[in-house]
């Protein structure tokens, strides 16, 4: 489809404005709104990443690229959430301290939102204490953990590992996310699950929940 790799050039350099107009094209051309966001939004951003990589974009153009993607996301997040669903459980997730990565972590609150999950979203540069308060007020099913940097991912243990010493580690499901996580890191610092995306999330959440 032609219109995906315009939207792909679009969100590459930064037009908000098209990739909004894209989204809604789309949409009357009948897509789903997960095929838009995986395909146009997802993929494009994975390009982005690519030269972000390799120094040929840098933090300013990712940044508009980034706010071109949220965009699209909030035309598609009423769609998304939109849902008959019974209420499943609920779920704490935030971005973990020291990380202010936030897009992947907004497409898992949005596609659990709309499976029937009753989320609290924390945003970005979540220190432990965050977590506990949330956990505290909120009595979750689900603690989800995201983090995009090598540097900041270890920090999901430090918070496993304060829940372990509270004694209310196996009171929860525990998901982490992010780029450059594995399954073997989520095992490593004793998550419940690593979701390699957001649809991977929801049938994980669906799962564990069960
Ligand atoms: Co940043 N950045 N960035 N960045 N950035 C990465 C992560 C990087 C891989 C780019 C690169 O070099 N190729 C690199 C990290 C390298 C590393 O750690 N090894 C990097 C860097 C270095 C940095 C800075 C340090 C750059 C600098 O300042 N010199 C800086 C750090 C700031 C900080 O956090 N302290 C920085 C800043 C930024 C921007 C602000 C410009 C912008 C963020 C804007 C925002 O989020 N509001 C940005 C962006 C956009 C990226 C890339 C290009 C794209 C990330 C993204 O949104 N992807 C990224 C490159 C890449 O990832 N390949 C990069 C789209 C999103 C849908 O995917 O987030 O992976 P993702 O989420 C997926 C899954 O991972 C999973 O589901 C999602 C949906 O399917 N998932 C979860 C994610 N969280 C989950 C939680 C769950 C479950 C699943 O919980 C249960």
């Amino acid at each position: 489809e032609e219109l995906t790799l315009q939207m792909h050039d679009d969100l590459y350099d930064g037009l908000k404005d098209e990739i909004m107009e894209g989204v809604n094209i789309l949409l009357e051309r009948g897509w789903t709104p997960y095929d838009i966001l995986t395909r146009t939004l997802v993929e494009g951003m994975g390009i982005v990443g690519i030269d972000f990589r390799d120094g040929i974009l840098f933090v300013p153009e990712v940044l508009l690229a980034a706010n071109a993607m949220k965009s699209g996301m909030s035309i598609l997040k009423p769609l998304l959430i939109e849902t008959g669903a019974p209420r499943l459980g609920r779920m704490v997730i935030g971005t973990v301290k020291g990380d202010i990565h936030d897009i992947g972590k907004n497409l898992v609150a949005m596609m659990m939102e709309g499976a029937g999950f009753e989320v609290t979203d924390l945003g970005i540069n979540n220190a432990v204490e965050n977590y506990l308060e949330a956990i505290e007020r909120d009595q979750p099913d689900i603690v989800g953990m995201s983090a995009l940097l090598t540097t900041t991912m270890p920090y999901m243990k430090v918070i496993i590992d304060t829940l372990v010493e509270k004694g209310i580690r196996d009171d929860y499901i525990v998901m982490v996310g992010g780029a450059p996580l594995n399954e073997e890191f989520g095992k490593a610092i004793g998550a419940d699950a690593y979701c390699r995306d957001a649809a991977v999330a929801v049938e994980t959440a669906k799962e564990l929940i069960a």
